[in-house]
């Protein structure tokens, strides 16, 4: 089994500091949250960023700032800007991050309700027109899943030349909208990609750890971080994405499993 990767998603776009007051907003505090996580154990960086106020933006100046930071304090870290950004944002807002030409970005492959009234669209145009420009600027799609079907469109779209292969997926699972955080629905999720692919998994909220065991024990990579869960253990808020990473490293290492620095990481995923 390789080593495991694991990507901290240090910021996301909904939780704030009302939530958690570590949550990251100034390119300082994302510098630092990203160290933190970096130093932990995490290879990859997914980013999101934000204005001072805490407000989710997709402004290319703000991720060149923040990814400046980043590259100074972990120098060897992959960065994957989200291309997601938040609900409502529009597409020419979104793509901005690909600009940079960052080693990896997410693409979301499908639409899904996002809890209450929200609506993540990710329409099949969007998807090809993200998807096409990503393979123009060299950069490695994370294939963001919230549902089997976002699988099944992400496999239309490389068979059509829009996604390149080996692809590299991230299960999110748990959204109010999405697909449920179980033992048996991972399964279905893992047993649906291609075999030369390789996946992450992400627990949202209570569900960070165990889907995280689920992706450690299966030979899959694994996401923690505030963006999909603010705390360490019940009750108790997580000081620093790098606590979260912490606990990652240990459940890993109790289970038998070696951590990947990031080099191992570029290699594994074919960066
Ligand atoms: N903030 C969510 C609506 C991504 O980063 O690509 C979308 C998201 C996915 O976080
Ligand atoms: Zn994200």
């Amino acid at each position: 089994m390789d080593k495991l990767i694991i990507t901290a998603a240090i910021c996301g776009a909904e939780v704030t500091k009302a939530h958690n007051p570590a949550v990251p907003y100034t390119v300082d505090e994302i510098g630092r949250e990203a160290r933190l996580a970096y130093e932990a154990g995490a290879s990859i960086i997914h980013l999101h960023v934000r204005t001072d106020d805490g407000t989710p933006t997709q402004c290319e100046a703000r991720f060149a700032e923040c990814i400046a930071e980043i590259k100074r304090l972990c120098p060897e870290a992959i960065i994957q800007p989200s291309t997601g950004g938040a609900v409502g944002m529009s597409n020419a807002e979104r793509i901005q991050s690909v600009n940079l030409h960052p080693e990896m970005a997410t693409l979301d492959c499908g639409t899904c309700n996002f809890g209450g009234d929200d609506i993540f669209v990710n329409t099949e145009n969007t998807i090809k027109e993200f998807g096409k420009k990503m393979l123009e600027l060299g950069v490695k799609p994370e294939v963001e899943v919230f549902d089997k079907g976002m699988i099944d469109t992400a496999l239309r779209l490389n068979k059509q030349g829009f996604i390149a292969s080996p692809m590299h997926f991230n299960f999110v699972m748990g959204v109010n909208g999405g697909i449920a955080a179980t033992p048996r629905d991972f399964t279905f999720m893992r047993d649906s990609i291609p075999t030369d692919a390789t996946f992450t998994v992400t627990g949202i909220g209570r569900a960070q750890f165990p889907m995280a065991v689920m992706g450690i024990i299966s030979g899959g990579h694994v996401r923690v971080g505030f963006e999909d869960n603010i705390y360490l253990s019940k009750g108790v808020l997580a000081k620093s994405n790098g606590e979260l990473v912490e606990k990652a490293v240990r459940l890993s290492h109790e289970l038998g499993r070696e951590i990947a620095s990031p080099a191992e990481a570029r290699r594994i995923i074919g960066l």
